[in-house]
C-alpha cells in the first residue's frame, strides 16, 4: 500500500467510516468542519481519511483511493511530501506558536513578494476567508468606498460580505447567499455574471464612484474550473482604473497552483491587490493578503485598517509554506510541465472514455486545475455550470469512489493533478471510467 497505514492516534480508529459519521454528527454539525465535506450534494456517507501519502488518501475502513482533491488545492506535490514534513517536525520541536515575529516569516514573505507579480509586501493570516475579508476591509479603507463587486459562483470564502451568490460549498447546498447576513451587508455587496464585461460596466456605469473593489477569481474554481473569456480581466483592470476601485485577484486557489507566478503571471493582468490560501501553506493553515507597498503600508500598525490575528504567522504554517515555495521556484519549469503533461493526459482519456459511454459533457483545465461539467454546452459562468445533469454527476462520483477514484463531492468545485500523480495511475482512474454503469 502506498499510504502510511498509520495507527490512528486517537481512540475511536477502527470504527469504520459509517460508525464515525454516525457519532460525528450527534457532536458537530453534519458530522463535519466544513460543509462541502458532507457529500451534501452527492449523498451516501463521507469518506474519513486516516492517512495520506503522494496521491493516494485511505480511509477509516481501509478502502485506498487515487485522490484529485488535494485538500481542496493545497497538495500540488502530493500528501505527506517528505520535505514538508520534515520542515514542519524539525520546526515544532522549537515551539508552535509565539505570538512574536519570527525570522521565517521574513523569509515567506520575501518568497511571496519574489513569486507574485504584484507584490512588494505581504501578511499573512490563518486562512483563506481571513484573507478576502481582510482584502475588502483594506479596499474600503483606502478608498473609502463601501461597495464591492463579486462574481455569481464565485467563492471568497465565508466573510459575511461574500456570502452573497457565492459558490463552492454554499451553492451546493443551495445557499448561495446565507442566511445569518444582514440585508444591510448584502446591500453592498454588488453581484455580475462571470465573464460578463457589460454587465460589470453597467454597474460600474451606475454605482463607480462607491465601488471600493472588484474581487474575482482569476480562474474561478469554485464552480467547477471556468477560466476567463478573452478581454475579461483586462476589461475589469480598465474598469478599475478608470472608476478609481481597487482590482482585487482572490488566488487562494490559483495562486502557485496553474503557475508560480500564480494565475496573474500567467494571464499577464496586474490585480492592486491578491489573496493567497491553500498551496502558499504547504497544507498548513494560512492565507495572505499582498500588494504594493502603497496599499499594504495601510494596514496596521503603520496604517488604520486594523487586521490582526494570534496564529497568523504560525511557524509550523510557515515553514511547511517555505519548503513548498522554496520547492516550486527552484524547479518550476519542471514541475508545472510534468503538471501540465500530467493534467493533459488526463484530460484526453477521461474524454475518450466518457465519449465511449456518449456522455455529453464539457471541459475546462487550466495546468493542473480541471472542471468535468455534464453538459454539452461551453461553460463560462455559474448559470451554464448549474446546466450539469446533476443526477449523472452523482452516478459519475460514486461509481468512480467505489473503483477506488476520488473526486471532489460536488460538481461545483474543481478537480486537481498533483506531482504524485504517474501516468500508471491517470490510466487506472481512465480505466476506472470505462467500468462505469452511467
Ligand atoms: P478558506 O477560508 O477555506 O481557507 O479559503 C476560502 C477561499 C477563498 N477563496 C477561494 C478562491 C477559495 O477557493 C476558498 C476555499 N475553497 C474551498 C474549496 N472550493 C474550500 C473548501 C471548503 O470550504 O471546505
Amino acid at each position: 500500500m502506498n499510504v502510511n497505514d498509520s495507527e490512528s492516534l486517537n481512540d475511536v480508529a477502527g470504527l469504520g467510516n459509517q460508525s464515525l459519521f454516525d457519532r460525528a454528527k450527534k457532536l458537530i454539525p453534519g458530522g463535519v468542519n466544513s460543509p462541502v465535506r458532507a457529500f451534501g450534494s452527492v449523498g451516501g456517507t463521507p469518506r474519513f481519511i486516516r492517512s495520506a501519502k503522494g496521491c493516494r488518501i485511505l480511509d477509516e475502513d481501509n478502502r485506498e483511493y487515487i485522490d484529485f482533491v488535494g485538500s481542496w488545492g493545497p497538495m500540488i506535490l502530493g500528501h505527506a511530501h517528505p520535505e514538508i514534513l520534515e520542515a514542519i517536525a524539525r520546526t515544532a520541536v522549537h515551539g508552535t506558536s509565539f505570538g512574536a515575529p519570527t525570522a521565517a516569516e521574513v523569509e515567506i514573505a520575501e518568497l511571496i513578494v519574489d513569486m507574485v507579480p504584484s507584490a512588494e509586501m505581504a501578511r499573512l493570516t490563518s486562512s483563506g476567508t481571513e484573507a478576502t475579508m481582510s482584502a475588502l476591509r483594506l479596499a474600503r479603507g483606502i478608498t473609502g468606498r463601501s461597495l464591492f463587486i463579486k462574481f455569481e459562483g464565485c467563492y471568497h470564502g465565508h466573510g459575511d460580505s461574500f456570502l452573497v451568490a457565492a459558490g463552492s460549498g454554499a451553492a451546493t447546498h443551495g445557499h448561495p447567499s446565507s442566511p445569518g447576513v444582514p440585508e444591510a451587508t448584502a446591500n453592498l455587496t454588488l453581484v455580475a455574471p462571470f465573464n460578463d464585461l457589460a454587465a460589470v460596466e453597467s454597474l460600474m456605469q451606475e454605482h463607480g464612484s462607491d465601488v471600493a473593489a472588484i474581487f474575482v477569481e482569476p480562474i474561478a474554481g469554485n464552480m467547477g474550473c471556468v477560466p476567463p473569456v478573452e478581454g475579461f480581466l483586462e476589461g475589469l483592470r480598465a474598469l478599475c482604473d478608470k472608476h478609481g476601485s481597487l482590482l482585487v485577484f482572490d488566488e487562494v486557489m490559483t495562486g502557485f497552483r496553474v503557475s508560480p507566478q500564480c494565475a496573474q503571471g500567467l494571464l499577464g493582468v496586474t490585480p492592486d491587490l491578491t489573496t493567497l490560501g491553500k498551496i502558499v501553506g504547504g497544507g498548513m493553515p494560512m492565507g495572505v493578503v499582498c500588494g504594493p507597498q502603497k496599499y499594504m503600508e495601510h494596514f496596521s500598525p503603520t496604517g488604520a485598517v486594523y487586521q490582526a490575528g494570534t496564529l497568523s504567522g504560525n511557524p509550523l504554517s510557515v515553514a511547511a509554506g517555505i519548503a513548498l515555495l522554496k520547492r516550486l521556484h527552484s524547479d518550476s519549469d519542471e514541475i508545472y510541465n510534468t503538471l501540465d503533461q500530467r493534467s493533459a493526459q488526463l484530460h484526453q482519456l477521461w474524454k475518450e472514455a466518457l465519449d465511449q459511454h456518449g456522455i455529453p459533457h464539457s471541459w475546462h483545465r487550466v495546468g493542473s486545475m480541471f472542471g468535468l461539467f455534464f453538459t454539452a454546452k461551453t461553460v463560462n459562468n455559474f448559470h451554464d455550470a448549474s446546466q450539469g445533469d446533476v443526477e449523472l454527476f452523482k452516478k459519475f462520483f460514486h461509481g468512480l469512489l467505489a473503483e477506488g477514484v476520488a473526486i471532489a463531492p460536488s460538481s461545483y468545485e474543481a478537480g486537481f493533478v498533483s506531482l504524485a500523480h504517474t501516468a500508471e495511475d491517470i490510466e487506472f482512474t481512465a480505466e476506472a471510467i470505462g467500468k462505469l454503469k452511467l
